[in-house]
């Protein structure tokens, strides 16, 4: 993403992501029908418990790690957390991977992780969600180590990406670890996505500001290893740090409608970049 920060981690308040409810999930890919499709337009998310066999998940965690580990050669994407960055290479595997907070821009460096994002299942849900064929054009591996895995803080993903207002982005966020409300799962807003686009700032990140997030109508999406989250690209979401002894690793796939024109980044912030715009955070 164009706009993510590099800056230390910063901790939230903890009011930020402060609620009593989960979101509803079906059990399995298999009950997507019309009117789930239907309710993803409404809602602006659908969860789904199993959507992965254990054996996809665990192929998928042991990829991850062979590409923090090394060996794909030429793979370059693999982020640290700041404060591990100037001796990452000296480190053991293990403990590069509680050092690692993001890896991406792997589907050509390894299988497993093309397949997946390839699935005929996930891509037969997203062709009814856009009604056009769904094209992959972004990959990520996203950790949070035990204790000092970083906020995503509140934001519309298509904030980040040059694609008109209207275009059905979706993100594919799977668990690959269990994602709990102690470990920094996903927190979402039903129906956020309608309300149309929100001014960002350079905050904590590219953000929503704090004092515009609708927190009491947020609802926690936790998901079991092969769970996975779909959501619309406006749909306003964040999670908190993770201040758990538990790592927290999934994998977050977007897809655009194959006929999506892009614009440039200047219309973009044009449209979601508050200091541009002049507005106050
Ligand atoms: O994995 C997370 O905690 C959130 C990731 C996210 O929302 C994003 O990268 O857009």
């Amino acid at each position: 993403m164009a706009e993510t920060s590099e800056t230390p981690i910063a901790m939230h308040e903890p009011s930020l992501y402060e609620t009593t409810r989960r979101a509803n999930y079906l059990d399995t890919l298999a009950d997507i029908d019309d009117r789930q499709i239907a309710r993803f337009h409404e809602q602006g998310y659908l969860a789904i418990q199993q959507a992965f066999t254990p054996q996809q998940i665990e192929s998928a965690g042991q990829a991850m790690w062979d590409l923090i580990d090394g060996k794909s050669q030429d793979f370059k994407g693999i982020m640290a957390e700041a404060a591990k960055r100037g001796h990452f290479s000296k480190l053991t595997s293990e403990a590069r991977r509680d050092s690692v907070r993001k890896i991406w821009k792997f589907v050509d460096y390894d299988t497993r992780l093309n397949d997946l994002a390839h699935d005929p299942n996930i891509l037969s849900v997203l062709s009814r969600m856009m009604d056009d064929t769904p094209v992959l054009f972004q990959d990520m591996g996203l950790i949070k180590p035990p204790h000092i895995g970083r906020e995503k803080p509140w934001h519309q993903d298509c904030a980040y990406f040059n694609y008109p207002v209207g275009t059905t982005v979706v993100g594919v966020w799977i668990a690959i670890d269990a994602a709990t409300e102690e470990n920094g799962c996903l927190h979402i807003i039903p129906g956020s996505h309608r309300e149309g686009p929100i001014p960002h700032f350079r905050r904590r990140d590219w953000q929503i500001c704090d004092t515009d997030v609708a927190v009491p109508r947020n609802v926690t999406v936790p998901l079991d290893p092969g769970g996975c989250l779909f959501w619309h690209g406006m749909t306003h979401h964040g999670s908190p740090t993770n201040q758990s002894a538990h790592r927290r690793r999934a994998l977050q796939y977007h897809y655009r409608p194959e006929s999506t024109v892009e614009m440039t980044t200047k219309e973009r912030l044009a449209i979601y970049g508050g200091d541009e715009l002049g507005v106050t955070c």
